[in-house]
């Protein structure tokens, strides 16, 4: 895994590539695509298999998402904001699934990567999630082999990955090689032991400005802003420059399909010393950001304020 880094992006939210984070529970395989082919089976009427000219050959469909990790499965209540905002492309999976006699019997989409072996003491010969198909009917998975309008590059799932938009990341399965329809969970050590059940991305929002242990100068005006999102999008979010006593609602940019939304808020530093700027957001059900002891935790930033 990647250490943590809350990097700015470009202008228009979209996190670069070379910026991204990666995980990888097994290492990074090189598939090479001629030889690659999808597999799909299970409860449908007769299984199928794609090359990735058949996929490229369907409608392509751009899907902006904020992408996630969940963070270390055995220590579920550390944040780590392991988080970027990216476009990704690929064939809707839904509509794929049309195309074909899916049993009404199916409750489950398991997805295998080609990577596995041994983690945390589970051995396993792939790296397997199960989804639940009801998600289909929310919109935007996709069987996705583009980022950022260039091929996936090996580490993020060449050529081929699942994309689950507003799903922490451990759902979206890199490096596929079959797709199985089933009724039931999938048996594996990442459906029933690790990242189990995280599905849906909780509230949460970061401070990119100011940096960490900035040093800012008292009387002079600072623009705080970062990002908030939730699998819902984000109704508010919210700033305190006091540590958490008080907090300040932001302006805050609508929510807009799965992508992260910027907020900011301008203040003007006048105490000399040591400052804690924290944030927290909420969506439109109420649901919001507990100050600690938990993966979505809010966000602090230390920085001093000089004369
Ligand atoms: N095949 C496979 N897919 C995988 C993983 C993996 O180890 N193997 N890790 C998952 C986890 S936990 C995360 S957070 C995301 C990370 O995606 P990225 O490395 O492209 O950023 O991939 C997911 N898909
Ligand atoms: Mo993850």
């Amino acid at each position: 895994m990647t250490p943590a880094h809350a990097q700015e992006p470009a202008p228009d939210g979209v996190t670069a590539a070379e910026d991204l984070f990666v995980v990888s529970h097994f290492g990074v395989p090189r598939i090479d695509p001629r030889h690659w082919l999808l597999s799909l089976g299970g409860l449908v009427g007769r299984d199928r298999s794609f090359s990735l000219e058949d996929l490229k050959a369907r409608p392509k469909r751009v899907v902006e998402a904020v992408h996630q990790g969940g963070g270390d499965p055995l220590k579920p209540d550390v944040p780590t904001r392991r988080v970027a905002n990216v476009r990704w492309a690929g064939v809707d999976l839904a509509a794929l699934l049309d195309e074909l006699e899916v049993d009404r019997r199916a409750h489950f989409l398991w997805s295998y990567g080609v990577d596995g072996g041994d983690f945390a003491g589970a051995s396993c010969n792939w790296y397997v999630k199960d989804l639940p198909l009801e998600r289909l009917a929310g919109g935007g998975v996709l069987l996705a082999y583009e980022l950022n309008g260039a091929p996936l590059r090996a580490e993020h799932g060449f050529p081929v990955r699942l994309v689950v938009p507003g799903y922490y990341g451990a759902n979206s399965v890199k490096w596929l090689w079959r797709l199985h329809l089933s009724e039931r969970r999938a048996k594996g050590p990442f459906t029933t032991t690790f990242h189990n059940g995280i599905r849906a991305i909780a509230p949460e929002s970061i401070i990119v400005n100011p940096a960490p242990d900035a040093v800012l100068a008292a009387g002079e005006a600072v623009e705080i802003r970062g990002w908030a999102w939730s699998s819902r999008g984000v109704a508010s979010a919210q700033i305190s420059v006091d540590n958490g006593l008080c907090f300040t609602p932001a302006a805050l940019e609508p929510p807009r399909g799965w992508a992260w939304q910027r907020f900011s808020l301008p203040w003007l530093p006048t105490v000399r010393g040591e400052a804690h700027l924290r944030v927290r957001a909420h969506d439109a059900g109420g649901a919001g950001q507990p100050p600690d002891g938990a993966r979505n935790a809010a966000h602090a930033v230390r920085v001093f304020i000089g004369s």
